[in-house]
This record gives C-alpha cells, structure tokens and sequence, in this order.
C-alpha cells in the first residue's frame, strides 16, 4: 500500500523525502488502521464528523475544520516549531546544546519514556470505544471523537520517533503499542488507569479533566527534554491536550449545572429524589471525582524514584516549566516527603515524581472551584473537593494504606467499610449507566447534563456536529 505522504500524513518533518521513515511507515499504517477499526469507535466509521485537523502548526494550521469519516482522518506527524540554539535546561547537561539524535547511552532509557507515553493514547481510544453508542448529545459525540482521533494522532507522534531515531528496537516497540490493550488480562497497558473501564460519561470527563491533566503535566516535562525532537513533538501535542481538558472541564460543570437545576427545581438536596428526577447527585459525582483524581494521582510514579533521579540527571524528562525554578542541576537539594511513617527528607532528584504530583494537584483544584461557585452560588453547602493525595493509592509509600479521604490513617476494617461513601459502588455504577442513553437529535440533550454555553468553532450547539448514515 503506498501512501500520498503530504496529502495523506500532513507533517513536517519532510516525509516525502525520508524512504527510510516511509517504509517503517507504509508498514505500520495498514496495522494502525486495522486497530482503529477493531478498538476505536467502530460503529461510527461511516459517520460524517465535524473534526479540527492538524495540517500545520500555526494559527492557520489549526483552524482546518470539516466533517470527516474518522478512518479517513488524516493522522498527521508534526514538531512544533525549533527554537534557535535551544540549550539543555536542566540536570547534569545543563547548559549543553540539545541533541538531535539520541545519545547511545540514553537510548533505552529514551526508549521507555516514550513507549510508556506512546502507550497511553491508544489506551485511551480502546477505553472509550462504546461511548458513542450513549452520547447525550451530537456536540458530545463530536467532541468524543475529536479526543479519540486526536489521542490517534499523538500516537503517531510516539510513532514517529521510534521509527525515525530508534532503528529496529524502535519499529518493534511501535507494533507492541497496537498490541497491547487495556484492560487485557494477558498483555494490558503499562500504566494502571489506562486499564480502568470507561463506560459511562460522567467518568469520560472525570478522566479528561484527571488523567488528561497528568497528560499536560507528562508532556510538559518532556518539552522540556534534552532531545530535541522528543521536546518539538510534546509542544505541540500540548496544544491540543488542553481541548481535552476542556471537554472534561465544561463536561463536568455541565453535569452539575443540570443537577442543580434538578434540586432547585424540587427543592431538595436528597440524592434519591434527585436521581428518581433523571440527575446525578453530588455525592455521587464526588465519588467518581475520588476515583478518577486518585487513579491519575498514581500515573507520576514513586514518591522517590531512582528513575526519575536518572532522568533528570540525564537530560531526558525535566520538571513542567522548568524555567520557573532557580536550581536546575538540584544536585545538593532535599525534599521533605510525608510518608506513612513520618516526614523524610530525601533528595530532591529523587523526589521529581512527587514535586510533578504537587503541582498537578493545585492545578486539579482550579475547576473545582469553578464547579463549587455554581454548587454555592445555587445555594447549596455541599462543595466538591479533592480528596488527600494519601487516599485510594495503589502506587507509593500511601499504597494500599486505610487513610481517609481527609488523609488520616484508620482502622482498616473500618477503612473497608466506608470505602462506599467514597468511591463508586456498583450501585452507583449501575444507576450511572440506567442514565446513558444515545441523544442524537441536534441540539438536544440528555436529561442528566445541561447544554454547553456555546457551540464548536463559532457554530450553534443545535448544529448538527455527527452526520449519520
Ligand atoms: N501504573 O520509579 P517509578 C497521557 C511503573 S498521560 C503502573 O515509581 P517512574 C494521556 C513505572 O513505569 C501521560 N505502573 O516511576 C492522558 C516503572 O516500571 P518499570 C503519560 C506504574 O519510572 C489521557 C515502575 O512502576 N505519560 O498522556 O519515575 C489520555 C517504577 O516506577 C505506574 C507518561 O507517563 C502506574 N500508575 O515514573 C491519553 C510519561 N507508575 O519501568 C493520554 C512517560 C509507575 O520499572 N512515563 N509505574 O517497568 C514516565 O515518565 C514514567 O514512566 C512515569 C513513572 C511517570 C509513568
């Protein structure tokens, strides 16, 4: 199968004239192609989808907008743009020029940070490959299946670099990542809430507010990377990260907004009254806010991580806006952790996972605020909230311990029996799911969740966004 490179895979990285990346490329697209049509959203492959294509990566590029069967979209391979003597910015090579080709003895560990990256984005198509089929409305639908051609695309990216700088092992690397499926019991994801089922929506956009978030805080670190096409290529995906961070943002407040609607409307804050009445109540969407927060609080690692000591010493992943901090070599530096048996002061290198975490968390909080202004000022005194960073941890020193969601240690029978106040029970799951039920009419919604305030690209929310045949 030969490929028309600049029609078909928009890029910038002179494909037409690479033979060597085409052929690992002509290779690797028939198979890419058939994992989206048995993983991906498959029922909706004659669809006509309103999508933002990448064709370039200025303001022009971006604004390419059009409908579009999902596996005729062009999946493109692009860098953002280099910066001029762009130098090292951090750990032992600060200073130095960045790399363009891999460094020999940096290889593997190059390797695994972005197959552990590449990994997580078909991971997420495969996990939300039935939710179309319960879309509350076309506008969601539409924005479903922009994230999911969109992860596609970033797992091109990965793609890309193990086949243009990784020889073999690279191109081997690039069929596993097909390979691997989530929630596979034999051959599952890498990384944990990649295995985690998402078949309802309310979880959907508790994962693109949550996970997609760790997801701009990963790329952001490896922007800052020594390798110079590792940082380009994260750059750029960034941009398109913070649609779906959007998505789940506006999705969420949205949910709220229509619960809230519900418990004006009966004049009762009672969960049972409010769910009979078709919405989700609060204490239920802070149940799945609990699990989704903590299941993305695991994806940055051990609180101390010899790896991520290693990385950064080495140039490779570097802390999110690493221009912010005055000490970029953190040589000398300590980090006081709080660990179950006490504050320990570890060093810094060491620490880089937790520092990530810190920071992921404070920016967690800024929706939730914009969610408990609508909760407050509807009147009502139950705001949403985050739970501890110790609560329902599977990896680190906090893994598997009884600590309430306030982060106090506890008895652990007592710990197993109110674990269903706090996370979802299969009762909430099952009532979550009674409510799922395909919308397809424009403009029209689920009675779960509200109407966005606005609609995609300037259009009205009543345009119609999935064109069915
Ligand atoms: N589940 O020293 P440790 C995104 C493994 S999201 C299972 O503690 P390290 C997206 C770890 O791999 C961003 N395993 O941590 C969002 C290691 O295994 P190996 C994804 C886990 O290595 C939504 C071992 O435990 N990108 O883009 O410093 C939709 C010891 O590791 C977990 C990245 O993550 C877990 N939660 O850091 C679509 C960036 N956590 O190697 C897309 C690339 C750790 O000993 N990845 N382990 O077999 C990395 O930078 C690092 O691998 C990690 C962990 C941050 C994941």
């Amino acid at each position: 199968m030969s490929i028309n490179y600049s029609e078909k895979i928009p890029n910038n990285v002179d494909l037409a004239n690479d033979r060597k990346l085409q052929r690992a490329l002509e290779h690797w697209q028939p198979h890419f192609l058939d994992w989206w049509r048995e993983q991906g959203p498959n029922d909706f492959a004659s669809d006509e989808v309103y999508l933002r294509t990448a064709i370039g990566v200025d303001a022009q590029g971006w604004a390419s907008y059009g409908h579009v069967k999902m596996p005729d979209y062009r999946w493109g391979i692009f860098l953002a743009e280099p910066v001029a003597d762009r130098t090292i910015g951090f750990g032992d090579h600060f200073g130095e020029p960045v790399w363009q080709q891999v460094p020999g003895e940096l290889r593997s560990q190059f390797r695994r940070i972005i197959v552990t990256q590449g990994d997580t984005e078909p991971a997420s198509v495969e996990q939300q490959h039935l939710l179309g089929l319960t879309c509350p409305s076309l506008y969601d639908l539409r924005n479903l299946f922009q994230v999911n051609v969109e992860e596609g695309r970033h797992l091109w990216a990965m793609v890309y670099l193990l086949h243009a700088y990784f020889g073999r092992d690279g191109r081997e690397e690039a069929e596993a990542l097909l390979g691997r499926h989530s929630g596979d019991a034999d051959n599952p994801r890498i990384l944990g809430t990649f295995n985690e089922p998402i078949s309802d929506w309310l979880s959907f956009f508790m994962f693109t507010y949550f996970t997609d978030r760790d997801g701009k805080f990963q790329l952001k670190s490896l922007a800052e990377s020594g390798f110079d096409p590792l940082a380009r290529t994260c750059r750029f995906m960034l941009t398109e990260e913070a649609h779906h961070m959007f998505v789940g943002e506006t999705g969420v407040g949205r949910i709220v907004k229509r619960t809230l609607e519900v418990m004006k409307e009966l004049a009762t804050d009672d969960p049972a009254a409010i769910r009979a009445h078709g919405a989700i109540d609060l204490q239920t969407i802070q149940r799945y806010l609990n699990f989704w927060f903590t299941s993305s609080l695991d994806l940055f690692g051990s609180e101390v991580s010899s790896n991520s000591a290693s990385s950064f010493a080495n140039g490779i992943k570097g802390r999110p806006d690493e221009s912010q901090y005055e000490d970029h070599v953190c040589a000398d530096a300590t980090y006081d952790l709080e660990t179950p048996g006490g504050i320990e002061s570890v060093n810094l290198r060491n620490a880089m996972n937790e520092v990530m975490r810190s920071s992921y968390v404070k920016d967690c909080e800024i929706g939730i605020k914009r969610w408990n202004m609508q909760i407050k000022r509807a009147g009502y005194e139950t705001p949403l909230r985050l739970p501890s960073s110790r609560f329902h941890r599977a990896i680190g020193s906090w893994s598997n311990m009884p600590v309430d969601p306030d982060g106090n240690i506890m008895d652990r029978d007592a710990y197993e029996r109110q674990l269903v106040e706090w996370l979802p029970s299969e009762s909430d799951q099952a009532f979550v799911h009674s409510l799922m039920h395909r919308v397809t009419e424009p403009g029209k919604m689920a009675g779960w969740i509200a109407p966005p305030d606005r609609g995609i690209n300037k259009l009205p929310v009543d345009y119609e966004y999935v064109r069915s045949h």
